[in-house]
C-alpha cells in the first residue's frame, strides 16, 4: 500500500523528469507528504522510501538494490532500467527505479506508473523485480502526412504521449506545412521557431529525440552554393534552438533534374538523379553535421523508398551516399500489409545502410473518409536482427485518435517478439479510454479495418452473421435479434458517452463526423433487426413502420460523406430489406443491357447480365469513340458497386482499351466513377450514389472488337 508520507531520495545526476514524473505519479496515488533527499544528505524517515536514478546518476540506489538481492542495471542496454520494490534487510520498504542511463531511469517511472493498482481508496504496488530494455533502437512518429499537419497543442500532446509509452523519436516532417516543402527556402517566421522551440524542449523533456526535417527536392538545384546555404541557414535556426538530428527527405518528388548546374554536374552519371541528390546529402553532412559536434546522424528519405529490388537509381544512391547516413524505407510498398525480415532482408542488401522504417500505419491522408482505430498488426518480430534500426510510424491527421494504433506501435518496437497486436489494443482502449474505456472500444472496433488487416466491427459482424443463420432457420430469431439490437443500442449510445465522459474535447472534435455517423448507425441497425423481427412475427404494419424509419435513417447516413460507408452494416440493411421485399412478393424491377454497339453471331447483350461468366456480349466491329455499354436499372436505385468482365479469357485484348465509366438518374446528364485505361476488369466500389444507368463510354478508338463477360452493378432500392 502506498501511505501518505513517502521519501523520495534522488542523486545528483538523476534525471530531473524522472524525478518530476515520479512526484506526479505519487501524488495521484493519493502520497501527500514527499520527504526530498539526495544521495549525499540522511535517508529519510518515511513508511517506503523510493530511490530514483541508476548508478550513473545517484550513488546510493546501487547499495538499496545490492540489500534487495536485485542486480543493478549495468549490464543492461542503453536505455534499459531496473524497478524494483521489496523489503530492505532493516526493514524497510523500498521502491528503486535505476536506469542504465537517464533514459532508462525515466522509462523505470512510466513502468511505475502502470503497475500503480487502485483498489478501493488506497493505491499499493507489488513486490516486484523489472529489468527491461528496448529491442529497437528508435521507437517514434514521423508527422509525414499530406493534408492538414498537426497543431501545437497536438504535438505537444504527441510528446508527452511518446514520454509515456517509451517512444524516443518525433520526426516533423508535415508535407502541407510550407516552409518544410514548398517554401523550403524561406526561414520560419519568428512565432513559428518559437513553437517549435517550444516542441524541442518539450521532447527533451519526454526523452524524445525530436528531428528537424526539410523536403526541399522539388526545386532545390542540388549543387547550387545560394540553395546550400538557403538549408544550411534553416537548419542553423534549429541547432541554435536545441535540435541535435536533421533529415532531409526526397520522396515524392520528380526525378528529372530542373537547374543547368545539376544537369552539367550530374547527367553522365547511370543516375543523375541519386547523384544529385547524394552530391547535396553528403555536403550537408560534411559541412553542417560534422562541423556541429553533438550534432547526430543525418537521416533521408530516398525518392524510390518502397523496393525490396533494386533500381538504377537505388544502386547509384546507396554507391554514392555517405555509409553514415540513415535511410528510411516503407517497406515493399508505400502502404503494405505487412513488413516481413525477408523485405527487410532484401532492403538492406540493396540500399546498403543503416535502415530506420517509414511505416505508412495509421496513416489517412490517402483516404480521408477513414480512421484507423486498429493496432499494428503483420510485422515481423524479428526485424531488429535484420539491419533495421528503428520505426517512425506515420500517423492521421487526426492526432489524438492515432494514438490508439501508436500506443501498439511503442509496445511493438520496445519488445516485439512479446508483442500481442489484440492485447495490445485493448490496453490501449483501456489506458486511453479511462472512465469511457468500453465507449472507446465500441467506436475503435467499428473503425478497425486497414490495409493491414479486414477485420471490421469485430462484436456486431459476428452478431449479424448469428441472425442470418437463425433467421433462415426454423426456430426462433428473439435471442439473436435482441443480442444485435442490443450492440447496436450501444453503438448508438457510445458518441454521447465519449462527448461526455472521455474527457479529451481535441479526440471529440476530430471524430466529430465519425461519431455522427455511427449514432445514426446504431439507431439503423436497431431498426433493421426489428423490422426483420416483425416479419418474423407477421406483424406487416410493424415491419412497415421499422422499414420507413431504416429508410430514413440510411438516408441520413449517406448524407454524411466525409466519412465512408461501413460495409458490414450496409451489407446488413442491404439483406434486411432484400428478406423483406421478399416477404411482401416485392418483385425488383429487371434490369436490362444498353448499347450502341452491334451483335457478333448469337452473343446478345443480354449475356452479359446472365450472371454467367462463360457467356457474353461480342460487339460485332471495333467500337466507336462514344459507342457506349452498360446497365438499365429499370429505376432509380442506390449503386455500391460496378464490377465489370470484360475480354475472353485467353483472348486478353477484347475489351474496351479506353474509357470513362459513368452513372446518370434520368439518361441524360452522366457523373464520371473511373477513367479506364487498358483495364479488362474493373472493381469499382460506389458510395450509394442514385443511378439508373451505369455505363462505359468509350474515349479512344482501338482495332479489337469488344467481349463483356459480366457488367454486374450492385444496387439496393432506395
Ligand atoms: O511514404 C512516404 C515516404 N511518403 C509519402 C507520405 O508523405 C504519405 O503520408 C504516405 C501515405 O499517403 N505516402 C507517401 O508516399
Amino acid at each position: 500500500i502506498i501511505p501518505a508520507e513517502v521519501g523520495l531520495v534522488t542523486g545528483s545526476g538523476t534525471d530531473s523528469a524522472a524525478v518530476q514524473a515520479v512526484e506526479g505519479i505519487l501524488r495521484n496515488a493519493g502520497v501527500q507528504s514527499i520527504k526530498r533527499a539526495n544521495d549525499s544528505s540522511a535517508v529519510p524517515d518515511a513508511p517506503v522510501n523510493v530511490w530514483v536514478g541508476g548508478p550513473s546518476e545517484n550513488t546510493a540506489s546501487g547499495a538499496v538494490l545490492q540489500d534487495l538481492g536485485v542486480t543493478g542495471p549495468e549490464d543492461l542496454k542503453e536505455d534499459g532500467y531496473v524497478l524494483a520494490s521489496g523489503i530492505d534487510s532493516s526493514g524497510h520498504k523500498n521502491i528503486v527505479l535505476a536506469g542504465k542511463n537517464q533514459t532508462g531511469t525515466f522509462y523505470a517511472a512510466q513502468t511505475l506508473r502502470q503497475i500503480i493498482t487502485a483498489k478501493e481508496s488506497s493505491y499499493s504496488i507489488p513486490g516486484l523485480t523489472v529489468r527491461d530494455w528496448p529491442k529497437m533502437n528508435w521507437r517514434g512518429s514521423i508527422e509525414g502526412f499530406y493534408g492538414d499537419p498537426w497543431s501545437h497543442e497536438d504535438r505537444l500532446s504527441q510528446l508527452a504521449f511518446y514520454g509515456e509509452q517509451k517512444m524516443n523519436m518525433f520526426i516533423y516532417a508535415p508535407k502541407d506545412d510550407p516552409y518544410h516543402r514548398d517554401k523550403w527556402r524561406d526561414p520560419y517566421p519568428a512565432d513559428k521557431v518559437a513553437q517549435i522551440a517550444e516542441l524541442i524542449d518539450k521532447a527533451k523533456q519526454e526523452h524524445v529525440e525530436f528531428v528537424f526535417a526539410i523536403s526541399p527536392g522539388n526545386t532545390v538545384c542540388f549543387s547550387d552554393n545560394t540553395d546550400f546555404q538557403a538549408l544550411t541557414a534553416k537548419a542553423q535556426v534549429m541547432w541554435d534552438k536545441g535540435v541535435r538530428s536533421f533529415a532531409l527527405f526526397l520522396d515524392d518528388i520528380n526525378k528529372t533534374l530542373s537547374c543547368s548546374a545539376d544537369k552539367t554536374k550530374f547527367n553522365s552519371d547511370a543516375s543523375p538523379p541519386a547523384a544529385a541528390q547524394a552530391f547535396l546529402l553528403n555536403r550537408f553532412k560534411t559541412e553542417f553535421i560534422d562541423t556541429h559536434p553533438g550534432a547526430h546522424r543525418l537521416i533521408t528519405v530516398p525518392t524510390d523508398y518502397a523496393n525490396i529490388t533494386t533500381t538504377t537509381y537505388i544502386n547509384r544512391f546507396s554507391a554514392l551516399v555517405d555509409p553514415s547516413i540513415i535511410v528510411q524505407w516503407t517497406g515493399a510498398a508505400v502502404v503494405p500489409a505487412g513488413i516481413s525480415v525477408s523485405d527487410a532482408d532484401k532492403a538492406k542488401s540493396i540500399y546498403k545502410h543503416d535502415l530506420l522504417i517509414w511505416d505508412n500505419y495509421p496513416v489517412n491522408d490517402y483516404a480521408r473518409d477513414k480512421i484507423y482505430l486498429g493496432p499494428l498488426y503483420n510485422r515481423d518480430a524479428g526485424l531488429a536482427d535484420h539491419g533495421i534500426i528503428g520505426l517512425t510510424a506515420n500517423p492521421m491527421n487526426e492526432a489524438e485518435a492515432s494514438k490508439i494504433a501508436l500506443f501498439s506501435i511503442a509496445d511493438y518496437l520496445w519488445n516485439p517478439q512479446a508483442y500481442d497486436p489484440d492485447s495490445s489494443w485493448l490496453l490501449s482502449i483501456k489506458r486511453l479510454g479511462g472512465p469511457a474505456a468500453e465507449a472507446l472500444k465500441t467506436f475503435a472496433e467499428n473503425h478497425y479495418s486497414s490495409p493491414l488487416n479486414a477485420k471490421e466491427s469485430l462484436t456486431l459482424s459476428p452478431l449479424i452473421d448469428n441472425l442470418w443463420t437463425a433467421f433462415t432457420g426454423s426456430g426462433t430469431i428473439t435471442e439473436t435479434v435482441n443480442q444485435l439490437i442490443s450492440e447496436f443500442t450501444k453503438l448508438q449510445q457510445t458518441p454521447a458517452i465519449l462527448r461526455s465522459t472521455l474527457g479529451h474535447a481535441n479526440f471529440i472534435a476530430e471524430t466529430a463526423y465519425y461519431l455522427n455517423k455511427d449514432e445514426l448507425y446504431g439507431k439503423a441497425g436497431v431498426e433493421a433487426a426489428q423490422m426483420l423481427l416483425s416479419q418474423k412475427r407477421n406483424n406487416k404494419q410493424q415491419a412497415a413502420a421499422h422499414r420507413t424509419a431504416l429508410n430514413t435513417l440510411k438516408t441520413q447516413i449517406s448524407a454524411i460523406k466525409q466519412v465512408k460507408a461501413n460495409q458490414v452494416f450496409e451489407d446488413f440493411f442491404a439483406r434486411a430489406i432484400r428478406e423483406n421485399d421478399n416477404w411482401l412478393g416485392v418483385v425488383p424491377a429487371t434490369p436490362f443491357p444498353i448499347t450502341t454497339m452491334g451483335t457478333y453471331q448469337t452473343n446478345t447483350p443480354d449475356k452479359m447480365l446472365d450472371g454467367n461468366l462463360n457467356t457474353y456480349f461480342w460487339s460485332n466491329s471495333n467500337p466507336a469513340v462514344g459507342d457506349v455499354l452498360g446497365v438499365d436499372l429499370n429505376e432509380v436505385r442506390k449503386v455500391t458497386n460496378v464490377q465489370v468482365f470484360m475480354g475472353k479469357s485467353g483472348s486478353l485484348s477484347d475489351y474496351i482499351h479506353h474509357g470513362i465509366l459513368e452513372y446518370s438518374v434520368d439518361g441524360s446528364t452522366w457523373t464520371k466513377l473511373a477513367t479506364l485505361e487498358e483495364q479488362s476488369e474493373i472493381n469499382v466500389p460506389v458510395d450509394n450514389q442514385k443511378a439508373r444507368f451505369v455505363r462505359i463510354r468509350v474515349t479512344d478508338t482501338q482495332n479489337f472488337w469488344v467481349i463483356v463477360r459480366e457488367f454486374k452493378v450492385t444496387s439496393e432500392a432506395i
